[in-house]
């Protein structure tokens, strides 16, 4: 019988239950550094270096110890209660790879959407794209020091969030922070489907 040994390699006997979730968010806010640090396998990345011909398309600002770039996906897993396991699967942040988030959707039951507060705006896209495929979601604040802080009123309201969709702030370089934001989001599809009626 297969069980989790020292590296987590394997799934624990009694997990039952698998989610996707996808994890999205403009160019740079930590999509991978999450998948990363949650990830209790190797995580698969597809990061290629950002070139000096890139330079006029990739933002750099504020990320200047940034030197790769998701072209595809990241994909990790983590084991959350006994018996449910996520599946992560990070898009691509660049607008030139957005075509790849479509199918990454296919089939995911939640998704994250990353925020940087210095650049709101830039999160629009991805929680667009959760609500076109009809997907339930969680808003994480990755919290980079030189970015402003608000208060969650103002949050929502800058990014217009319906009031039951979870927001989080978080530190996505570190794995019990990240996981704050996958537990949030977990609680939020278990209370839609408490709410659904029983068929
Ligand atoms: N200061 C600070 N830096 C962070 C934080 N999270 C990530 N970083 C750094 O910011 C950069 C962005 O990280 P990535 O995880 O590659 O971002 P991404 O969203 O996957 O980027 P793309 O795939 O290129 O869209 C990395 O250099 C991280 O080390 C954070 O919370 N605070
Ligand atoms: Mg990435």
């Amino acid at each position: 019988m297969r069980s989790t040994n020292s590296e987590g390699r394997y799934l624990s006997p009694g997990v039952d239950q698998s989610l996707k979730v996808v994890v999205l968010g403009p160019f740079g806010v930590g999509k991978t550094t999450l998948v990363r640090a949650v990830s209790e396998i190797r995580p698969t990345s597809t990061e290629e270096r950002m070139t000096k011909a890139g330079e006029a398309v990739d933002t750099l600002q504020g990320l200047s110890d940034k030197t790769t770039t998701t072209v595809a996906l990241d994909f990790g897993r983590l084991t959350l209660t006994d018996d449910l396991v996520l599946y992560l699967f990070g898009g691509p942040g660049q607008t030139r790879f957005s075509f790849m988030i479509d199918e990454l959707m296919q089939g995911a039951l939640g998704g994250v959407v990353l925020v940087d507060t210095a650049r709101i705006t830039e999160s629009w896209d991805a929680m667009e794209r959760m609500e076109e495929a009809g997907l339930p979601y969680a808003v994480a604040v990755n919290t980079f020091a030189a970015s402003p802080r608000y208060g969650e009123a103002e949050l929502r309201r800058a990014l217009d969030l319906d009031p039951s969709t979870p927001l989080v702030e978080c530190d996505v370089r570190y794995r019990e922070s990240a996981k704050t934001v996958l537990i949030a989001l977990v609680s939020h599809l278990l209370s839609r489907l408490s709410l659904e009626p029983a068929s």
